[in-house]
């Protein structure tokens, strides 16, 4: 990167405060008005920009780093995620990508757990029947959802978003539960009482409520798949705020139309502005649109993290939150 100041291209509106900053650090070309851009518009950052602090919704895919500018050195994205970045394409050509990650956690694992609260005891559909004029008055038998405490969670990854998810649902009484790539650390395990289950298939079949907490990859596309659905007892509840693609979203919706599952929480789609129809019209199904880490704090940590990651790789260091790329995919 020459010496002077980096040339900085912001792909979406960050919070004013984290612009101020990275304009008065960087010479930065922001986007106002937030159009997210298509990748004509990206590539003609490329050429007269050295980094892109790019977010989820811009497809950084291998055909985009073939047509690239020569002068694009670093993708600071804006947020945890990196599936919408090819790594191995970008590290080919000479391009380091960066991510946001333990910013968000703590805020990502509120919302895991406010679905893991509102799902089994029917928060959405009360404030419905208050809305809609159906609630005619308390009835010992009316609006009865399921006790959460005491219940078996299984958390699938168990990384930083799975850890702050593990310690809230053991306040609230719930056993840990886990599948993880790898086992972790004896001391967190035993600080979480969490039980590894080696095995997927085994644990899904044992479980109250299940989180989704692993990041999507080519192993974890559809890692909740048909098969994988039917194993879930009767009275699962399932939770997803990592990634839609990780679950199959027409089979969950079958899942339960068909009532195979109890109900789910969902904040994250295969598509990502539109979830599946037969979930949209499900009663027992919460949805909400990629809010897991829209707080005013998490932002502006993100966006401090993105200005971390731009500042020491301009100065000439490996930038914090690097992405190593996996040299054996
Ligand atoms: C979510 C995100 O909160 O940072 C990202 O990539 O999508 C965040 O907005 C995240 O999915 C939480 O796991």
């Amino acid at each position: 990167m020459s010496s002077t100041k980096p040339r900085v291209a912001v792909t979406r509106k960050l919070p004013d405060a984290v612009e101020e900053r990275l304009s008065s650090l960087f010479e930065t070309t922001l986007n106002s008005d937030d159009t997210p851009m298509g990748r004509d518009a990206l590539l003609a950052l490329t050429h007269d920009h050295d980094v892109l602090a790019a977010t989820l919704g811009d497809p950084l895919d291998a055909e985009f780093f073939a047509a690239a500018g020569d002068r694009l050195k670093l993708i600071a994205n804006f947020g945890a995620g990196i599936d919408h970045i090819d790594i191995a394409a970008a590290s080919a050509h000479g391009i380091t990508v960066t991510n946001t990650p333990s910013v968000l956690a703590e805020d990502a694992a509120d919302m895991a757990m406010a679905l893991i609260l509102a799902v089994p005891r029917r928060l959405v559909e009360g404030v419905q029947a208050l809305n809609d004029g159906s609630f005619e008055g308390w009835s010992p038998t009316w609006m009865l959802g399921r006790r959460v405490r005491g219940k078996k969670l299984g958390i699938i990854g168990l990384g930083r978003v799975g850890q702050a998810v593990a310690h809230r649902a053991r306040a609230f009484g719930l056993s840990i539960h886990y599948h993880n790539r790898h086992r972790i650390n004896p001391h967190v395990e035993e600080a979480l009482e969490a039980t590894f289950w080696p095995s997927l298939d085994d644990m899904l079949q044992q479980m109250d409520i299940v989180s989704v907490n692993c990041p999507h990859t080519p192993e974890t596309y559809h890692l909740i798949s048909r098969e994988r659905l039917e194993r879930l007892p009767p009275h699962a509840y399932i939770v997803n705020i990592s990634r839609g693609e990780i679950i199959d979203e027409a089979a969950l919706a079958e899942a339960i139309s068909d009532g195979r599952i109890a109900g789910a929480g969902l904040d994250v789609f295969e598509r990502d502005q539109r979830p599946n129809e037969g979930l949209i019209a499900a009663s027992n199904v919460v949805l909400l649109p990629h809010m897991a880490s829209a707080t005013v704090e998490s932002r502006i940590e993100m966006g401090a993290r993105v200005l971390i990651n731009i500042k020491m790789f301009a100065d000439g260091h490996k930038p914090p939150d690097r992405i190593i790329p996996n040299l054996n995919a």
